[in-house]
C-alpha cells in the first residue's frame, strides 16, 4: 500500500516534469501540445488517488476486537489472508491469551507469525489453525508480524477493571 502510494506520488511529479522537457525539443521534433484539460485530468486523477490512499491509511484500520474469555483464557481467532483479521486485538493484563491463527493465504510471506515481545514464532500451515499462548504481564501494545514484517497486527494489553 505504501509502495503504490509512493508510486502515485511519483506519477504526479513525473507528469509535472513533462512540460519543461518538451519546451527544449529541437525544431526537428515539433512539440506535442497536450491539451490543458488532459493534463489537468491526469493531475486531478493522481491527486484523487493520493487522497483515497491516504484516507485508507488513516481510517480503514479495523476496529480493535476484544478476545472473549472462557475458562480463564482470552481467546480469539485471527484469519490470515492478505494480512491479519482482526489486526488489532484487545486483551486484559495478567490473564492467559490464546490466539488461533487460521491461515487461508498460500503466499509464503504469511507462513510465519512472529510475536517478538512474547518470544514466540509460529509456522502456519495452510487451511489449518495454529495456536499460541502467552500471558501478558505488562500493559502496552505488542505487534506481531509475518516473517518479513510486511503484514502486522497489534495486541493491546489493558489493565482489567
Ligand atoms: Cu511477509
Amino acid at each position: 500500500m505504501l509502495f503504490s502510494f509512493l508510486l502515485s506520488l511519483g506519477l504526479i511529479f513525473a507528469s509535472a516534469q513533462v512540460s519543461p522537457a518538451q519546451v527544449k525539443s529541437t525544431s526537428k521534433f515539433s512539440r506535442i501540445e497536450q491539451p490543458l484539460s488532459l493534463r489537468l485530468l491526469v493531475t486531478l486523477g493522481g491527486l484523487g488517488l493520493i487522497g483515497a490512499e491516504g484516507w485508507w491509511f488513516l481510517f480503514s484500520k479495523t476496529k480493535s476486537q476484544r478476545a472473549s474469555t472462557s475458562q480463564g483464557i482470552q481467546e480469539l481467532e485471527i484469519v490470515v489472508d492478505g494480512g491479519y483479521t482482526p489486526d488489532s486485538i484487545l486483551v486484559n493484563l495478567g490473564q492467559p491469551v490464546r490466539l488461533n491463527f487460521l491461515r487461508k493465504d498460500p503466499s509464503s510471506c504469511l507462513e510465519k507469525v512472529l510475536l517478538p515481545d512474547f518470544h514466540k514464532a509460529l509456522d502456519l500451515q495452510l487451511n489449518k489453525t495454529t495456536s499460541v499462548e502467552f500471558t501478558p504481564t505488562q500493559a502496552g501494545e505488542y505487534t506481531f508480524h509475518c516473517g518479513m514484517n510486511m503484514f502486522r497486527g497489534v495486541v493491546k494489553v489493558q489493565e482489567s477493571n
